[in-house]
């Protein structure tokens, strides 16, 4: 007898979860989010993957959640999927997420995204230009070649990928030792974008 796995459908029919999708915790489901607010104050609409594992996109959703900025989000197939909606291709013709509707101009690359944000709705806390998070985003970068180089790039000798492993534990050390010179759990003294943006890359990347 085979057994065949349940669909998301069946598996939700067998539960009485019930979330706000609009109003509640953040939650991938969402098509829109208010925060109390009503529809005529969105201002920006998210562009981001169906699966909501694109670091880059993260980065985004997880600013405008911690802003608490009302939002729409429409979601685009990544090209691993399948094929890319045309209706995005129209508005970004690289078809790369994320990419925002900021008043209804289009803005994509994620560090131009949020510095458009950040000029619109103001920062969150220490914003993209601070003197203390340019160097965490530039770690944010080094940690991901480290990353790469690593893991997503052949290697030709067994020595050569201890070397990339060593280069990408030692980024880690720095990254830990920042966390831990840091007054509070996060890099600097709250949570804001330098959170934000090592957050998206940890998590999506498994750290
Ligand atoms: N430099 C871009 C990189 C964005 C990027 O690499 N996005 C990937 C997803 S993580 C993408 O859109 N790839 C096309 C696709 O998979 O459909 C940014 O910071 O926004």
């Amino acid at each position: 007898m085979t057994i065949a796995p349940l669909s998301w459908k069946e598996l939700e029919s067998l539960t009485d979860f019930q979330i706000d999708t609009v109003n509640g915790s953040t939650n991938a489901q969402a098509n829109l989010r208010l925060f109390g607010h009503t529809e005529a104050d969105v201002r920006v609409t998210l562009y981001r993957d169906h699966h909501a594992w694109c670091p880059y996109c993260q980065k985004i959703w997880l600013w405008l959640e911690e802003k608490q900025i009302p939002y729409r989000i429409e979601k685009v197939t990544m090209f691993c999927y399948g094929e890319k909606e045309s209706w995005y291709k129209r508005i970004v013709p690289s078809g790369m997420l994320p990419a925002i509707a900021l008043d209804g101009k289009i803005i994509t690359e994620s560090d131009d995204i949020l510095i458009a944000l950040e000029k619109v709705f103001g920062s969150l806390r220490h914003g993209m230009n601070d003197s203390q998070v340019i160097p965490i985003r530039r770690l944010e970068r080094t940690l991901f070649r480290a990353w790469c180089e690593w893991l997503c790039r052949p290697v030709s000798s067994a020595a050569q990928e201890q070397r990339h492993r060593q280069q990408f534990i030692e980024v880690m050390q720095k990254v830990e030792e920042l966390l831990g010179n840091s007054p509070s759990p996060y890099f600097l003294e709250d949570f804001g974008t330098a959170d934000v943006i090592a957050n998206s890359r940890m998590k999506c990347n498994g750290f």
